[in-house]
């Protein structure tokens, strides 16, 4: 998939930039070698059998619809207004796909998500602003897209598989695992910590190489830190869809942690989860006044 993934990285960029919903990029491209829609290697995406069939594959699932490709120039009013209204387009240049996922009316310029930066030949970031200059000339010359749009019916949720401990949550106690297990396996020595056993052990080894890329390492770890705090409202430590007391109490401790240098072990797999959804007063800073403004509402909405 690094040297012809293009086509389906780009479509799960697409979807994510749509409606927030994590596309698992291996499944895609599992589905569209079965469907004559990918040929991984050497290969490429096939658009027509892709486009043709994705939105009955995945659409309800991932919460988008396939409004149409066409062949034409980025400068295409149909493109632009699509935009302008919220929606998303995988586009073809040649020998490569890339999404476009906003308009800037103003300076008229479009965000475009390059999923080959490491292709210098093109010249743009990961994540950049292109005049319809740059999307109309050599290597970014836009030739075809195809216009995906938002139906609202994604569940936008985290695989229930990423629930390492089996808990009914995905939360950084999970993150905090998935980090543990990377130091057994880099040590030897094996941690009880965050409750490890041999279940947890077996599930991370199983299902934590968020990545793909076939080792458990940090970065799992930070990929899943990062879905949980795009997923999560901010207050909800744990991620249990309730702001209350327990929410609190993790950022009491965290706070202690931080000011004090000392680690609280019953909650030391949360600090990650209170270091990314514990500015419940978006003040800046995580501090004691968030959590007393968690117990405040949890009391007003206990009575
Ligand atoms: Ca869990
Ligand atoms: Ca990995
Ligand atoms: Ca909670
Ligand atoms: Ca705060």
């Amino acid at each position: 998939m690094e040297l012809s993934g293009c086509g389906i990285f780009s479509f799960c960029n697409a979807i994510y930039a749509l409606n927030g919903t994590i596309a698992d990029a291996y499944e895609v491209a599992d589905w569209a070698v079965d469907i004559g829609g990918y040929r991984p290697g050497a290969g490429g995406t096939y658009r027509y059998p892709f486009y043709q069939q994705v939105e009955e594959a995945f659409g309800e699932r991932y919460g988008f619809r396939v409004d149409g490709y066409y062949t034409g120039a980025v400068t295409d009013e149909a493109l632009i207004e699509h935009l302008k209204n919220g929606g998303v387009a995988v586009v073809n240049v040649p020998w490569h796909f890339m999404a476009i996922t906003g308009y800037n009316e103003e300076d008229e310029t479009y965000h475009v998500l390059e999923c080959a930066v490491d292709m210098e030949k093109r010249g743009l970031e990961p994540d950049s602003w292109a005049t319809a200059e740059t999307m109309s000339t050599g290597r970014t010359e836009v030739g075809w897209y195809v216009l995906l749009s938002d139906t609202g019916t994604s569940d936008r949720t985290i695989p229930e598989s990423l629930d390492i401990n089996s808990d009914g949550f995905v939360n950084s106690l999970d993150t905090s695992l998935i980090s543990a297990r990377y130091h057994e396996n880099e040590t030897g020595d094996l941690t009880s910590a965050f409750g490890m056993n041999d279940d947890i052990r077996n599930a991370i080894d199983e299902f934590a190489d968020i990545d793909h890329d076939g080792v458990i390492t940090q970065r799992d770890s930070r990929v899943l830190l990062s879905w949980i705090k795009d997923m999560n409202t901010t207050g909800d430590i744990n991620c249990d869809n309730i702001i209350d007391a327990r929410d609190a109490s993790s950022i009491l401790s965290y706070y202690a942690y931080v000011s004090a240098g000392i680690t609280d072990e019953d909650n030391a797999g949360y600090n990650d989860g209170v270091a990314i959804l514990g500015d419940f007063n978006s003040d800046g800073v995580i501090d004691a006044r968030d959590a007393s403004d968690i117990l405040t509402l949890y009391a007003q909405n206990s009575i």
